[in-house]
């Protein structure tokens, strides 16, 4: 880390995405008919979502384009004052710093734009226009009810940069995955938060940047059961990329979804809270079977190598570097489902990663 750079931005946690989908009629089926998030504003361009316990204009943003992608990942800063903080950072990393009249974005009030050293276009903002929170619309809710966005995965060559990236912003690490071979010194993802959940942001290796997908959560796993249920009604089950299960890291339970576009959507519910200052981090081997599945789910191989574009400021497709460390998918295709779940000796024993 470069510890002669200015205050980073108190930043309190993610906030909303902006993707750009090809078909709106199409996206709104999947996003608003299936998912049921509310529509707070919609019109030929783009349709604003929020979940049911949101009280900001949106949590989601589709806008029309020529190509699926990925275009903004929002983080919400502690007040108006830390967009001066933030812009200050980001001058001193020397990225490129955008600020943002109020209103640049429907709902949203001024903020700073950056494309961060990962590659990735974030925005950091404060002021939102407020609207109702459907928390008691019960009449509206659903089985499937989701209640509010969870976290981004993003997809980046070296994991170990990009988390020390994150820890210059004054993210922690909840959980990682390490290679069992070489000491440990290959990282293969990393989730770090600000919010006292797991993550705001998981860390992938792979060709990046990428947006791996972004979380929803819901409050019981039931709901995300009847998700899959009401997919399967709708003969659309192809939409089902993997799950439901639960995850090792994390604990959550979740599914991961494709909508229309291919951008991948999870839904997640029943991870741990993080939010004293000594919350221990918890590291996986790569050959655990079920550090990605608890119950040892083998991960299907689209999940490792699919992945949305992201755009620059200007609105281009970011051009992808190469992972050079070994991926997981090739440390594990054959491994998952197969690898140890126990050593020997520990056969009725309980073993979860290490803590440090
Ligand atoms: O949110 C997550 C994930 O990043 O989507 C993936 C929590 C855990 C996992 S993993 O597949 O590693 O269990
Ligand atoms: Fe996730």
């Amino acid at each position: 880390m470069n510890t002669s750079l200015p205050t980073p931005p108190d930043v309190l946690r993610c906030a909303y995405a902006e993707l750009i989908v090809t078909d709106l009629v199409k996206s709104r089926e999947f996003y608003v008919d299936v998912l049921g998030l509310v529509v707070t504003h919609e019109d030929d361009d783009a349709i604003y979502l929020r979940a049911f316990e949101e009280y900001l204009h949106h949590s989601l943003i589709l806008r029309k384009g020529p190509e699926a992608a990925m275009s903004v990942m929002a983080y919400r800063v502690r007040s108006e004052a830390e967009l001066d903080v933030a812009e200050e950072y980001y001058r001193a990393l020397g990225v490129r710093v955008e600020r943002m009249a109020a209103g640049h974005t429907r709902g949203i009030g001024q903020a700073v734009r950056i494309e961060d050293p990962l590659g990735f276009p974030v925005e950091f903002f404060y002021e939102a226009e407020h609207v109702e929170r459907f928390t008691r619309r019960y009449d509206v809710h659903g089985a499937g009810a989701i209640s509010r966005l969870d976290h981004f995965n993003v997809v980046t060559p070296d994991v170990g940069a990009a988390r020390e990236y994150y820890e210059g912003l004054a993210f922690k690490v909840s959980e990682d995955i390490r290679g069992g071979d070489d000491d440990n010194n290959t990282v293969y993802a990393a989730w770090m938060y600000r919010k006292p959940t797991v993550h705001d942001v998981a860390l992938t290796g792979g060709d990046g940047p990428r947006m791996h997908h972004i979380a929803f959560a819901t409050h019981e796993r039931t709901q995300i059961l009847h998700l899959c249920d009401h997919l399967g009604a709708l003969r659309q089950s192809d939409k089902i990329e993997r799950g439901p299960g639960r995850h090792g890291v994390s604990n959550a339970f979740y599914l991961y979804l494709l909508d229309p576009d291919g951008h991948r959507i999870e839904i997640y519910t029943h991870d741990y809270y993080t939010g004293d200052p000594d919350n221990p981090t918890l590291t996986w081997d790569v050959h655990d079977n079920q550090r990605r599945d608890w119950w040892g789910s083998p991960v299907v191989p689209s999940w490792y190598s699919e992945a949305s574009n992201v755009l620059d400021l200007d609105g281009n497709v970011r051009e992808l570097v190469h992972r050079e460390e070994s991926r997981e998918a090739d440390v594990t295709i054959g491994a998952d489902g197969f690898s140890y779940t126990r050593e020997p000796g520990e056969e009725k024993g309980f073993k979860v990663g290490s803590q440090v």
